[in-house]
């Protein structure tokens, strides 16, 4: 099996799982500077030209929240309750939740802070992020109120769902997030900051990228 990655948020949270399952994995780290991402052997395997990517055998699943369920299925593990329907609802929910508003919410933050820092895209632009406040805010204190009185966001246990929503309000602090009146959030965050998969998520050893060239 092999999982093919870039240093961005979807990727970590599947690298971050494998990484959590122990699961067996080639890590194929794509090299954005080759222009591998946009490679037509990593078209072949991802038309969207986006990471993740993962690839068994025949199969090959792109959306890091499937990917995420397929590994759990794999090392049966129930962070993806796949036995259990009214579980499996609660946090296909959550994940839907996230890719609709949470994500929307956060990114801009990210983006702005992180990703322009991470691939040198030049200064944040704090003012644009004005705008972004008041939908943060919105979709903040849903989460928020979720998370008063429980340790994760679904089924009572750490669960795909948290490593979602967490991999870009993981950054809050450094992306300037406005999170200071979500206390909930920021508990649950430094709560998932204590597991070592999560902490620190990528690769020890990438593969050299003409893997990923000759995808
Ligand atoms: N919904 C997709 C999002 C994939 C995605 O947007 N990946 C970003 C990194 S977080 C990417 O590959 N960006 C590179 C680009 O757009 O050039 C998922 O969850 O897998």
């Amino acid at each position: 099996m092999q999982i093919y990655w870039i240093k961005a948020q979807a990727p970590r949270r599947v690298l971050a799982l494998a990484k959590y399952l122990g699961t067996e994995t080639e890590f194929v780290e794509i090299n954005l500077k080759k222009g591998e991402l946009k490679s037509p052997g990593y078209a072949a395997l991802n038309p969207n030209l986006k990471a993740p990517t993962l690839v068994d055998g025949e199969f090959v699943l792109w959306e890091s929240s499937a990917i995420m369920a397929y590994l759990c299925i794999k090392a049966e593990s129930d962070m993806w309750p796949a036995n259990n329907p009214v579980e499996q609802v609660e946090v296909l929910k959550w994940l839907s939740w996230s890719d609709c508003h949470w994500s929307a919410a956060v990114s801009p933050f990210y983006f702005e802070h992180i990703v322009k820092a991470t691939f040198g895209l030049g200064p944040p632009d704090r003012t644009s992020l004005k705008e972004n406040v008041r939908d943060f805010m919105r979709f903040a204190k849903v989460l928020d109120s979720r998370l008063a009185g429980r340790s994760h966001v679904a089924c009572g246990r750490l669960t795909i769902a948290d490593f979602q929503l967490a991999s870009m309000a993981t950054h809050w602090q450094e992306a300037e997030m406005p999170m200071e009146t979500f206390p909930n959030i920021i508990r649950w965050i430094a709560e998932l900051n204590r597991i070592p998969a999560w902490a620190d998520p990528w690769p020890a050893k990438a593969l050299p990228s003409a893997s990923a060239a000759s995808a």
